[in-house]
């Protein structure tokens, strides 16, 4: 792969909004991924491994709980700065983001929000500093879109819990240490179990044959019969809006993240064209490729400010479902589409793992899909502004 020569772009200045303390918790995410990500990513990618070896950095840089109160073991930063190192590490890999995401927004935030104090005490620090690496499970193989006809179940038995049901497409499945899993009780009512390996009859086989976040491992959570101690219930929020305030705070890192797959793809575009000869002129000179360039720039700064605006918004506690899922469609949206005109101004070579703009391409298809696919994502923004649901 070609060296990591990355100039993040900043066409409006929006480095001016931000604090000192911002641009340093960037600076510190940006070069990890400039040393520790962009020299190996291609080959884990290409061997379809997760690289474990990155999960000490990822902590080290605040990415395993960054908005978590330091008391259990987070950095106890503001909203922009989980965005801003969403963003740099999916400018590296949506992979290795997801990772994050996963552990931050999916298990963490569930435990801090939902939990007990001793729920709290016991599994935080230890996700925080990656210790132990924990999973979601909410999809389950006949219900994805529509998470609330789940029938992963438990049933009280007394001194225990006994857990039913299988999850699929499960990020960090396979190396997991706990799941947070979504599960019906006796009465249809949905609860949040904290499920550890090793429980008899949890298993996590990996998917295999994916084209898309190789880089990430994904998998299915499977219970068969699994006894659970009552103390791992999450006792303080239950229904679908549980799980679904989690994926509120994933979305929102998405948006983030999106921005830094895009600018990878359009800085790289944007260099090639300068470089790249054809009929005695850069190609960068040639007007169609300035409009691919172009309308790039403008589509990540308006990009950029959906992100920060809605940052603001998340750190005064005033952002609603429905901006975040309009950011969240947005931004994925905005970057997929930059990839595939940057894969096409490299001409051949964008479609090999000499650059990384295919990777992020193929990557993005997951990250449109998950969290809500594209189509969901636009029904939210249907069902807030006309009032009429078209789900159903
Ligand atoms: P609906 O009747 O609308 O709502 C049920 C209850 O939930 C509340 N609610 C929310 N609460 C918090 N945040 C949100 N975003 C919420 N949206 C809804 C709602 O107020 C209600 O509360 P209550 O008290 O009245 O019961 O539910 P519905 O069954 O009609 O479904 C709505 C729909 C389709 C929007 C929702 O289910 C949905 O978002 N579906 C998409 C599923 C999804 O996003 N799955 C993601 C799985 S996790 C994942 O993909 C991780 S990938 C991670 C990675 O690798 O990075
Ligand atoms: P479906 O729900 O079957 O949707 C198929 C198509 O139908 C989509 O285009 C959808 O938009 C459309 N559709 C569905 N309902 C409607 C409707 N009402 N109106 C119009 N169109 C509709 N889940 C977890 O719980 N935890 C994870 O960690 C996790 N990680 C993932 C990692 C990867 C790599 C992938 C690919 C997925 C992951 N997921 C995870 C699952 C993900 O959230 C689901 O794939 C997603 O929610 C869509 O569900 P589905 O795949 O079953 O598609």
């Amino acid at each position: 792969m070609k060296p990591d020569l990355f100039e993040a772009p900043d066409y409006y200045n929006i480095d001016d909004l931000l604090t000192e303390e911002h641009k340093l918790i960037r600076a510190s995410a940006r070069e990890w991924v400039k040393r520790d990500i962009s020299p190996i990513i291609e080959d884990y990618a290409q061997k379809a491994e997760f690289p474990k070896q990155i999960i000490k950095g990822l902590a080290e840089i605040g990415a395993f709980g960054p908005y978590i109160p330091e008391e259990y073991g987070g950095a106890g930063l503001d909203q922009i700065s989980y965005g801003l190192i969403m963003q740099e590490i999916e400018r590296g890999d949506s992979g290795v983001r997801s990772t994050a995401s996963v552990q931050s927004s999916l298990v963490m935030y569930p435990i801090w929000k939902y939990g007990t104090e001793e729920q709290r005490h016991k599994y935080l620090p230890k996700l925080a500093s990656g210790e132990w690496m924990g999973s979601f499970g909410l999809t389950e193989p006949d219900h994805g879109s529509n998470p609330g006809g789940m029938t992963t179940n438990y049933k009280d038995m007394g001194d225990h819990y006994l857990l039913n049901g299988a999850k699929l497409w499960i990020s960090n499945s396979p190396f997991c240490n706990v799941a947070v899993v979504w599960a019906k009780n006796e009465e249809g009512r949905i609860h949040g179990l904290i499920i550890e390996r090793g429980m008899e009859g949890f298993s996590t086989p990996e998917t295999h044959n994916k084209w898309s976040l190789r880089a990430s491992a994904t998998g299915e959570l499977i219970f068969d019969n699994v006894k659970v101690p009552k103390e791992n219930l999450l006792p303080n929020k239950t229904g679908l809006g549980a799980p679904l305030g989690c994926l509120d705070s994933a979305r929102y890192g998405i948006a983030w993240g999106a921005i830094g797959a895009a600018m990878d793809c359009y800085d790289t575009a944007l260099r090639y064209s300068k470089e790249r000869i054809q009929f005695g002129k850069p190609i960068g000179a040639f007007q169609l490729q300035q409009k691919k360039l172009a309308e790039m720039i403008t589509e990540i700064t308006k990009a950029q400010l959906l992100a920060f605006r809605l940052g603001q918004l998340k750190n005064d506690d005033k952002a609603t479902s429905a901006q975040i899922s309009m950011a969240k469609r947005n931004n994925v949206d905005m970057a997929i589409k930059i990839a595939r005109e940057a894969r096409q101004m490299l001409g051949g070579m964008g479609i090999t793992g000499e650059y990384s703009i295919m990777r992020h391409m193929m990557n993005l298809e997951s990250v449109i899909t998950y969290e809500g696919t594209h189509d969901i994502h636009l029904l939210i923004t249907g069902l807030d502004i006309t009032g009429f649901n078209a789900f159903k």
